[in-house]
């Protein structure tokens, strides 16, 4: 049986109702988001063992966000509700989400600056104990680019976990305004020895630059949305030069504003590329929608689901979010993705 664990980052979240414009908004709704958190929830909701530790403030904004957590499922054990003498800020990190509407796009305005979790001193943590019983890890890039503590909470979970036999998933996720492209893949290079399975390091082609790896011509030849050859050669290259990898996904939305939208999914797993159905659907809420990919493509990895199963029903997963409002993606049960998955919209009664 697995247990899973993730570590980041739980945000409030703050949105203008009915998809409004934040600088018209009377009032805001506010529920959580956060990457790892999004996962973590997904995760418990289809009945797994799961875990998520991060730092927040021993406040009620603190205590919300674990309440939150709990009340689905997410054991929340090792979180740290840190006081002001340990993160003299004392805050929860927020972001604003003003929901795009057709043709109008999202927008994200984080305020995280010195949020708990990015004061919060790591070094007397023992990440062996705080790991062990685990089969699973998931980390982000986001996490790594909120600051140095972060960063070395990272670098030093990913070691203790390759130790300890534990997988490890993690999602590039980068953030513009978090850190630069060039932060971003020299801190997930410096990763990637540790990592079995990687998830959303696009656009792969600033990745795999000229000086950074021999096969650097990629860069120019991998448009944003690839075709399966060209996604095929962007694999072989991470698989040939990180051998530890075991799989490889990255999902492509075919819109990237507007409410009509489809999803597709490449996968790269152990040895061979796999390329999912496409999903097509009206969006309700798009974010989170990466979140739950992975948490759908580590579901069925921890089933043993047939690779074409894993990346259909990963896709699945993050097609049926975009119907959900709210970064979380709160399925009712299993069969719900696995109908999606097998094209199935029959109505059960
Ligand atoms: O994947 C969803 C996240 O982007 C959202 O929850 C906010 O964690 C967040 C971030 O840092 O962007």
């Amino acid at each position: 049986r697995h247990r899973f664990i993730t570590i980041g980052e739980i945000l409030l979240r703050l949105t203008p109702p009915d998809y409004g414009k934040i600088r018209m908004a009377a009032n805001f709704e506010a529920s959580y988001g956060g990457s790892e958190a999004n996962i973590a929830l997904a995760l418990a909701n289809l009945g797994i063992d799961s875990t998520f530790f991060s730092v927040v403030p021993n406040n009620s904004l603190g205590k919300s966000a674990v309440r939150m957590l709990r009340s689905n499922d997410v054991n929340c054990t090792p979180m740290i509700l840190s006081t002001p003498e340990e993160t003299p800020t004392h805050r929860l990190g927020t972001y604003y989400l003003e929901n795009g509407y057709g043709i109008r796009p999202s927008k994200v305005t984080y305020d995280r600056k010195n949020s708990a979790i990015t004061e919060y001193d790591f070094s007397e943590i023992d990440l062996d104990a705080l790991l062990d019983g685990f089969t699973w890890l998931h980390l982000s890039g986001i996490t790594s680019a909120l600051g140095e503590n972060c960063r070395k909470l990272v670098s030093d979970c990913l070691k203790t976990a390759k130790k300890k036999g534990i997988t490890v998933s993690y999602d590039g996720n980068f953030r513009s305004t978090l850190w630069s492209w060039e932060e971003a893949r020299d801190f997930c290079t410096d990763c990637l020895p540790y990592v079995d399975v990687l998830l959303g390091i696009e656009p792969y082609h600033l990745w795999i630059d000229e000086g950074n790896h021999e096969k650097g011509d990629v860069k120019d030849e991998i448009p944003f949305q690839p075709d399966f050859w060209q996604q095929e050669a962007v694999f072989q290259v991470f698989a040939e030069r990180y051998p530890n990898l075991k799989c490889i996904a990255r999902h492509v939305r075919y819109a990237y504003s507007g409410s009509e939208n489809s999803l597709k999914a490449y996968m790269w797993y152990c040895g061979q590329t796999y390329e999912s159905k496409l999903f097509s659907f009206h969006i309700l809420d798009r974010v989170g929608g990466g979140d739950a990919f992975a948490s759908g493509l580590i579901y069925a990895m921890m089933n043993g689901y047939e690779p074409e199963d894993m990346v259909n029903f990963a896709v699945a997963s993050s097609a049926i979010k975009h119907t959900i409002r709210g970064d979380g993606n709160i399925t009712d049960d299993v069969s719900v993705i696995q109908n999606l998955m097998n094209m199935n919209y029959d109505i059960k009664r």
